[in-house]
């Protein structure tokens, strides 16, 4: 049976037609002459790649006999590529000669779209409208599903572990996977009480991961117990990388350390749709009554503060596609969000990437490109990656797709007759773009708030961080600690407490306001209301003091904090703290960043903790 599949393969691999001349025959026939070596199926997998003009694959190919497993694996690999892209190598190849060839020519993806700023929903932190969506948000959280994309490595940062294993701040030392996962815990509790028992009873999370973050993430979660959440509660989507492009034919890279490889490399977080789709993990949570559909990123500390407004908003509104946004500056490594209005009368509200806004808004009318505007901030709201969609319309788009979305490409020339690249290329995708094939009816929309509330995360390293032009966000490990600590004190000032102004502090070269170090656990405080309804009287805390609240139930009376205070009893018990605190408390020590004797998670910051006295309650 085999043979014949084989003979007649071989046949009509010899009645293909290749282009290419001597070579590309010399390297198909070399390929004829090893098929005895192939499964029937990577026998199909071999014609696949004759006819989509990859014969240079097997080029180097000795006889039968020699390098067999390496040839074999090649196929494996060949498998894995196909099955893991939506219509596999071909529709993958295909686009990628599309999108070389537009990029060649040099064709703007916007022609014909003319920018200008969307109208959205713009939040005020703690007025009446941002409590009653909290509120809403709240109610509806039961019925939702999230997902946290952390495939990426992170190489701006240059950390050496995965990013949501580093503290989001180092005063209680809960990495950003512990807040995330006790954040949705708190979310859940909190949502199916007020459900009593109507509609889902768990709010699951999927992690994408890629080989360069699954094995830590999976050790990550199972040496800290999944941080109080079920195993069977988290779910691991892993994202493969894509095949690297030589030339404007799109001809696969040989990967330059192994003839039998192909090169690979990350395909961007778009991925996240397909693996959803094909996981059947989203048709698995619509299926079980779930509405929504939360995307987050790996390092933003402060996110879980505007999830349930945005959420609220959501659901108030009806928008099938939300995306949370901040003020923007000009500039800032984070897209802008914009309506696009086509010649032909088509409309869209979408992230336009911060590489690509400039040269659009020059091309459209915008002499100066990317500025401020007289507010000091860009006119277009930057898009901080937290999505919101509604499951029923996102799956049946999805049905259509199979979760594949709009892809660029974006190759270095050797020269400006752009036919070779300075390095093998790969298509990309992102997962904001998911948009931009919905049909002009699909409800698509926006919540904006302030940055301090809602976006600080941990991108850049100490050294690009300190280059950052003046006024813009650092968007460091430095600033990201900081960011929470002002959070929380600008919360607790809006319930009522006297907090302290904060002192300016140069670590790692960024000049930061160090606010006292205020943190809490997600499930003393999850929204605005809890925080108002934990503190009562005359409370003040002073600059230099700390104070961490691990007790669900814990009420400040009358509080007057100089120094370090520790409440815990994680029990739930109710515990009442008041009066004055003080001692000598927890003191911020400069630590440079190069200074390798001191722990990496440490020097990115700039700083570390110095714990000299503290008062613990109960
Ligand atoms: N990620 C993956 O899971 N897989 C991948 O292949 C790549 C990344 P970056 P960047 O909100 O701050 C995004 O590298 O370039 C995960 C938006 O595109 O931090 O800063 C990765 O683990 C931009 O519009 O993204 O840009 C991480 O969790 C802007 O909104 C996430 O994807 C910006 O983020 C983002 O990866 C922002």
């Amino acid at each position: 049976m085999a043979t014949s599949t084989v003979g007649s393969t071989a046949d009509s691999l010899s009645k293909l037609h290749i282009d290419g001349g001597d070579d590309c025959t010399a390297a198909a026939s070399n390929l004829v002459k090893n098929l005895s070596l192939l499964s029937p199926e990577q026998v199909e997998l071999a014609k696949m790649l004759l006819e989509m003009g990859q014969s240079h694959l097997f080029e180097h190919w000795p006889e039968p006999g020699v390098d067999d497993d390496e040839k074999r694996e090649l196929f494996n690999q060949v498998a894995r590529l196909n099955s893991s892209y939506p219509g596999g190598l071909p529709s993958y190849i295909k686009t990628a000669r599309e999108l070389l060839a537009d990029s060649k020519a040099g064709k703007n993806p916007y022609d014909g779209f003319m920018p200008s700023v969307p109208s959205g929903e713009n939040l005020t932190f703690g007025d009446d409208a941002f409590i009653q969506y909290e509120d809403a948000g709240v109610k509806e959280a039961h019925k939702a599903a999230f997902v946290l994309v952390a495939g990426g490595l992170g190489e701006r940062l240059g950390y050496n572990g995965i990013k949501v294993a580093l503290p989001s701040e180092t005063t209680s030392g809960a990495c950003f996977l512990q807040h995330y996962i006790e954040s949705i815990l708190a979310l859940q509790e909190t949502s199916c009480r007020l459900a009593q028992g109507d509609g889902p009873t768990e709010i699951p999370l999927a992690i994408m991961t890629s080989d360069d973050t699954h094995s830590r993430t999976v050790e990550l979660l199972e040496s800290n117990a999944y941080f109080g959440m079920k195993p069977t509660q988290v779910k691991l989507l892993k994202q493969e990388k894509v095949a690297c492009l030589d030339d404007n034919d799109a001809r696969l890279a040989v990967d330059p350390r192994n003839k039998y490889s192909i090169q690979t490399k990350p395909h961007g977080h778009g991925d996240v749709h397909s693996l959803l789709y094909s996981s059947g993990v989203l048709k698995e949570w619509h299926d079980a009554g779930r509405r929504w559909v939360l995307f987050f990123q790996d390092t933003n500390g402060l996110l879980f503060k505007a999830i349930p407004s945005a959420l609220g908003v959501s659901a108030t509104k009806g928008y099938h596609v939300n995306s949370l946004a901040v003020p923007r500056k000009a500039k800032e490594a984070i897209g802008g969000i914009t309506k696009l209005t086509h010649q032909d009368g088509r409309t869209m509200v979408i992230n336009v990437e911060y590489n690509q806004l400039d040269p659009l808004l020059r091309a459209s009318g915008y002499p100066d490109g990317d500025v401020n505007s007289e507010t000091g901030y860009s006119p277009f709201p930057g898009n901080i990656n937290q999505l919101i969609f509604e499951i029923g319309p996102y799956l049946e788009e999805l049905t259509k797709t199979g979760g594949a979305i709009k892809e660029f490409v974006n190759p270095k020339y050797k020269d400006s007759t752009k036919t070779a690249f300075k390095s093998s290329t790969r298509l990309e995708c992102m997962m904001q773009d998911y948009p931009k094939t919905l049909p002009p009816s699909a409800r698509v929309g926006f919540t904006a708030m302030d940055a301090w509330v809602a976006y600080a995360p941990v991108k850049n390293n100490p050294e690009d961080a300190a280059k950052v032009p003046k006024g813009n966000p650092y968007h460091s490990a430095t600033s990201g600690e900081m960011a929470i600590y002002k959070a929380n004190s600008l919360i607790l000032r809006k319930a009522g407490v006297k907090i302290d102004d904060p002192i300016l502090q140069v670590l790692n070269g960024q000049e930061v306001e160090v606010w006292p170090r205020i943190v809490w656990k997600p499930k003393w405080g999850l929204t605005f209301s809890d925080v108002r309804s934990k503190v009562h009287g005359n409370c003040s805390v002073t600059q230099r003091s700390t104070m961490v609240i691990k007790s669900p139930n814990c009420h400040l009376v009358d509080l007057s904090l100089n120094g370090a205070l520790i409440i815990d009893s994680s029990d739930g018990t109710e515990v009442e703290v008041a009066g004055a605190v003080q001692n000598k408390g927890w003191t911020i020590e400069s630590v440079d960043y190069k200074d390798t004797s001191v722990p990496e998670e440490l020097r990115i910051r700039g700083f570390k903790i110095n714990k000299i006295e503290q008062l613990v309650k109960p």
